[in-house]
């Protein structure tokens, strides 16, 4: 299992006319084989419920599921692994909920953060905002494409860029390295989510074929 190509979070705080569910089995169908669920404002009950039903979609599309935040939740849905921020557990305790086996990724926003996240054993970093978004109320300023392109220079696990991803600059994000683009907006808010998710992820494989 491995983190290359779009990485598509679903979260449909920022346009609930979808269940995750629902979004989820859009951008399987689009192609997408990582998924993140970020469940803004769910219960912890609600948070596992949907994480359980969504495990199920992607392993039957054989698609990686990670659950941000919560490396509990993560354990308990049997996902392929957890996304931390900055100020959520740091990367040794999750682990010990965890194990080896299930992947730990931790947003970074600089340089010595993307560094220091590898020395501590992260199976990969997202890098970001690489543009500025509206998606996140609290992110940081955009850190641009050449900040990009030195992360992905400096360290050896899988960097996905993050930030104002769209089909208009997935072209140029991908020049600059990295090995996944996550994406929220762009996918969520689109008019078709399985087009424009395949959109994504054929950006991806025609620059990368393997
Ligand atoms: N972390 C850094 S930027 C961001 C997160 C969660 C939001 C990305 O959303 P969008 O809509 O793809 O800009
Ligand atoms: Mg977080």
């Amino acid at each position: 299992m491995k983190i290359k190509g779009l990485y598509a979070i679903i979260d449909n705080s920022i346009l609930p006319s979808f269940s995750n569910a629902e979004i989820a089995k859009k951008v399987l169908t689009g192609g997408a084989q990582i998924l993140q669920l970020r469940g803004k404002g769910l219960s912890s009950k609600e948070l596992l419920e949907q994480a359980r039903e969504i495990r199920e979609l992607t392993r039957t599309a054989g698609a990686i599921l990670i659950v941000n935040d919560r490396a509990d939740i993560a354990l308990l849905s049997d996902a392929d692994g957890v996304h931390l921020g900055q100020d959520d557990l740091p990367i040794s305790e999750a682990r010990k909920i965890l194990g080896k086996e299930k992947m730990i990724g931790i947003s970074t926003h600089s340089l010595e953060q993307a560094v220091k996240a590898e020395q501590e054993g992260a199976d990969y970093i997202g890098f970001g905002p690489v543009f500025g978004t509206k998606t996140k109320a609290d992110a940081e300023g955009a850190k641009g494409l050449r900040a990009l392109l030195e992360v992905k220079q400096r360290v050896s696990i899988p960097v996905v860029a993050i930030g104002g991803i769209n089909l208009e600059n997935m072209g140029e994000v991908i020049d600059a390295g990295p090995d996944g683009a996550a994406v929220i907006s762009a996918i969520i808010k689109a008019e078709n989510i399985e087009d424009a998710t395949r959109k994504f992820v054929e950006a991806f494989s025609k620059s990368r074929p393997d």
